[in-house]
């Protein structure tokens, strides 16, 4: 198979211009060592959220929306319909390991009055914030923003419980207008104000709804560039702002627990031995948040790779920006920032390749989904040697699992023995092919709420979030070698 793919840039011209200046004094041997120490210390480093409001507005019930659970799961925020929250409590994004979101309690009521709310809050310690209100902008709302622009930080406003506001609507034209009319009303408080954040209408009890969506998409694409900035400001003031700023930084940042002290350390030495220091970090990062991560999703002729693109990027078959069988071009979605999916079906004729030539086929990926059938599992695990051999990352899925089970559905056992039974013979087979990866999913694309599609989903989100660091790290010094040897 010829896929005849041209791989378009992976960084924007100017970030890498800026790149190759910092590392103008450095042998390319020695830059990804010293990116990936510098990442490191990046990827500790945690961004807190506060999620504040009135007292019922529904902040805890938002946080448990982002976190996937109910209110009565363990690890839910507690919720109800009297005050509940009364002390500042911390949430760990469940697939954004540096975030922390933090349920405040809510303002207005004798035991958090309005008056002094943000001095015992301390808003000071968030990096950004998310206004809850429900049903009206009140005055204390807009006291809130006020007290979140003083001190220059983002916040997003969003009007929750909207399933009420539109229960009595029956029209789909009467619902439309009424969250029209719902946006406006929150957008003119904020005009007047000169302010323009992301507003959002959502439901945390109809999370399919509205604007639920959304609103996780538009965060998780924005907090990467938030985090890049807090941390950047924190290493100007720690490293050129003075002992006085410097010691207030960093007492700062070792008091929240952003990072810890022999990060700061590293960061300190790192500045003394090579002089990086604020802009240089400031030009990695920017070239790091755009940085676009290549995701080969590899299937033989008919195994379902255009489906199962679609499926991750949130689309159907059908709709007109979906993956088309032999696509040259790769699918994007907000719920994977900076990541392009290549759909390369087709792939028998590679897995005919000796080990040089697949390795020399699938090099210009970052990241592989392998789709095994069941009559060519052997073909397929050699696939996954080869893309080990590479150092680099995949995950094994066995897509149409429905239609397997129809076809076994004459041996008179339940659903769940089957799956168990495949899932156990799976292992034994991947380790007997001594494959690092050691877990098939087994999903149905057409149906992203069945069977392992929302355990494929986490893992992969959180695998590139770690492969990231490391190709990025390794794609700068290819091309700042590469562009060495062009001059030469
Ligand atoms: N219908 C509907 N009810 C909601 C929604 N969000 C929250 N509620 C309800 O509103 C009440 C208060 O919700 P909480 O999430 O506890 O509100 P809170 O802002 O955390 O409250 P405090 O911590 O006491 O300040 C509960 O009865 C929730 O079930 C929503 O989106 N739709
Ligand atoms: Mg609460």
């Amino acid at each position: 198979m010829d896929n005849g793919l041209y791989m378009p840039a992976k960084i924007q011209e100017d970030h890498f211009n800026k790149i190759k200046g910092v590392f103008a004094s450095e042998s390319p041997e020695e830059i990804p060592h010293r990116l990936m120490s510098l990442l490191k210390v990046f990827d500790h480093f945690k961004i807190d959220i506060a999620v504040t409001g009135e007292s019922g507005a529904g902040k805890s019930s938002l946080i448990n929306a982002i976190l996937g659970l109910n209110p009565d799961d363990t690890g839910a925020a507690p919720t109800g319909a009297v005050e509940t929250t009364q002390q500042a409590t911390m949430y760990q994004h469940p697939n954004l390991p540096h975030i922390r979101l933090w349920d405040l309690p809510g303002m207005g009521t004798p035991s958090f009055a309005s008056k002094s709310y943000v001095k015992t809050m301390n808003f000071d310690l968030y990096d950004m914030f998310m206004v809850v209100i429900s049903e009206r902008v009140r005055e204390n709302n807009m006291l809130l923003i006020d007290e979140i622009e003083q001190r220059k930080k983002p916040f997003y406003f969003i009007r929750t419980k909207i399933d009420n506001d539109v229960r009595r609507k029956k029209s789909k034209f009467s619902q439309i207008r009424a969250l029209d009319q719902m946006r406006q009303d929150c957008k003119k408080y904020l005009k007047e104000k000169k302010l323009d954040p992301h507003v959002f209408l959502v439901s945390s009890h109809d999370t399919e709804k509205y604007e639920m969506q959304k609103l996780m998409d538009t965060f998780k694409d924005e907090v990467s560039q938030l985090k890049a900035e807090v941390f950047s400001d924190f290493l100007d003031k720690m490293l050129h702002g003075g002992w006085i700023k410097a010691r207030y930084a960093t007492n700062h940042i070792q008091q929240t627990g952003k990072l810890e002290t022999e990060d700061i350390t590293a960061l300190q030495d790192m500045y003394k031995r090579t002089g990086f220091g604020a802009v240089k970090v400031s030009a990695v990062l920017k070239a790091l948040s755009h940085f676009q991560l290549d995701v080969a999703v590899l299937g033989e002729t008919g195994s379902g790779a255009s489906t199962l693109v679609n499926a991750l990027i949130g689309l159907k078959n059908e709709e007109c920006s979906a993956a088309s069988v032999s696509i040259s071009n790769p699918a994007m979605s907000l719920r994977y920032p900076d990541v392009r999916f290549w759909d390369i079906s087709g792939i028998e004729a590679v897995m005919d390749y000796s080990m040089y030539e697949m390795k020399q086929h699938l090099n210009c990926y970052d990241f592989y989904i392998i789709i095994v059938s069941d009559w060519q599992k052997a073909r397929h695990l050699k696939l996954a040697k080869a893309v080990e051999k590479l150092r680099k990352h995949y995950l094994l899925v066995q897509t149409k699992i429905d239609c397997h089970l129809q076809t076994q559905s004459d041996l008179c056992c339940d659903e769940t023995e089957i799956l168990d039974g495949l899932r156990a013979q799976y292992t034994q087979e991947l380790q007997t092919a001594k494959l690092s990866e050691q877990q098939m999913f087994l999903i149905n694309s057409l149906d992203r709420c069945t069977f392992d599609f929302v355990g494929l989903e986490s893992a992969l989100s959180s695998d590139l979030n770690t492969v990231r660091t490391s190709a990025f790290a390794y794609y700068i010094a290819r091309t700042v070698k590469k562009h060495i040897y062009k001059k030469t």
